[in-house]
């Protein structure tokens, strides 16, 4: 199938390239050879409406991927709410505005599959977006990037401008966050079963009852979805980018304990919130255009756990 975009030979900004996200879109656009842009946050605050315009007008990427976000796990989101609509607002707005007036060709907007209602049936489809309300713990963060959505839409429907969102699932991976306060599930637990390995503990605490799913994608394999996606979609509505599987929160304790080799029991800490039941997103549309996520729960998990191990030092915890 022919290309609707060849980012060979563009230049192509990563906005956010030192997050988890960014870092990976940017590894991927290195190995295939291609050029990405990256500014440090130190040059450029993207809160900086001024300085973002300047900086986009004077550098002209061709291509800008809006990987820059405030992200956090459900502790986060949920103590935090003035930040994550804030900043999120902020800095979509900034780029996405700036890339217009530049000239930039194309725009990938990364949005979340919390953008869609708490209980929406399941999987996700994309039309399930703004059918009812919100999950409490991230509505906040959800109403940002559905803004996002709406931005690069409206950018698209009256200015013609070829911008598109992905909607990934959980992420998890190399470069991950391991601070308990801030992190999502994964990396918590991670590094909760390392410590009690280590120190050997009968015991490690998981929060909630457990019994809620979620489905994970390695930051590879969205990295590489972005990648097709910014060559392959040009629509207005959003695309899911998930694997198509879920598990109970319980199986996947489970399973980061194996990839760590921490053999004690798990503690759950119903006083913590759960968040939404289930969040799993259709990948049909995205299957259609003929891309699916490469990597096993399990094998992801022993990469992460092996950069972990190797970073441990660098990290701030
Ligand atoms: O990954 P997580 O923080 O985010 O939590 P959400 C997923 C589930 O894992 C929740 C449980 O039911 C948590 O209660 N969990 C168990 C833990 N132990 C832990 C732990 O030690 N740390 C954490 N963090 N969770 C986020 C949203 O929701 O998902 C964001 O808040 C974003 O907006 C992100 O969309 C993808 O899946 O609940």
């Amino acid at each position: 199938m022919a290309k609707l975009y060849d980012l060979q030979g563009k230049r192509i900004f990563v906005a956010g390239h030192r997050g988890m996200v960014g870092a990976a879109i940017t590894r991927h656009l290195n190995q295939r050879g291609m050029e990405a842009l990256t500014v440090d946050r130190t040059e450029l605050d993207l809160l900086d409406q001024a300085g973002v315009k300047k900086w986009i007008s004077e550098n002209r990427p061709d291509v800008m991927i809006v990987a820059a976000a405030k992200v956090g796990g459900i502790l986060a989101n949920d103590t935090r709410p003035a930040e994550f609509i804030y900043e999120n607002l902020v800095i979509e707005t900034n780029l996405i505005d700036a890339a217009y007036r530049a000239g930039v060709e194309r725009v990938v907007f990364l949005g979340s599959s919390c953008i869609y209602p708490k209980f929406a049936a399941q999987p996700m489809s994309e039309d399930a977006l703004l059918t009812g309300p919100l999950e409490p713990t991230n509505e906040w963060y959800a109403i940002a990037k559905i803004a996002g959505v709406k931005l690069a839409q409206a950018y698209r429907q009256q200015y013609g401008c070829r911008y598109i969102s992905a909607m990934p699932t959980n992420l998890y991976g190399i470069g991950d966050n391991f601070n308990l306060q801030g992190a999502h599930v994964i990396p918590s637990l991670m590094r909760k079963a390392h410590e009690a390995k280590l120190s050997g503990q009968a015991a490690m605490e998981v929060w909630g009852t457990g019994t809620v799913r979620r489905e994970f994608l390695f930051v590879d394999d969205l990295a590489d979805a972005v990648i097709f996606l910014a060559e392959n979609y040009d629509e207005p509505g959003p695309i899911n980018v998930g694997v198509g599987e879920d598990l109970t929160i319980r199986d996947l304790a489970e399973l980061v304990c194996s990839a760590v080799g921490f053999t004690g029991t798990l503690e759950f800490d119903a006083s913590k919130p759960d968040g939404t039941p289930q969040k799993l997103l259709d990948v049909k549309k995205i299957s259609s255009l003929g891309w699916k996520a490469k990597t096993a729960l399990d094998i992801g998990l022993a990469a992460t756990y092996e950069w972990y191990l190797a970073n441990q030092g660098e990290l701030r915890l």
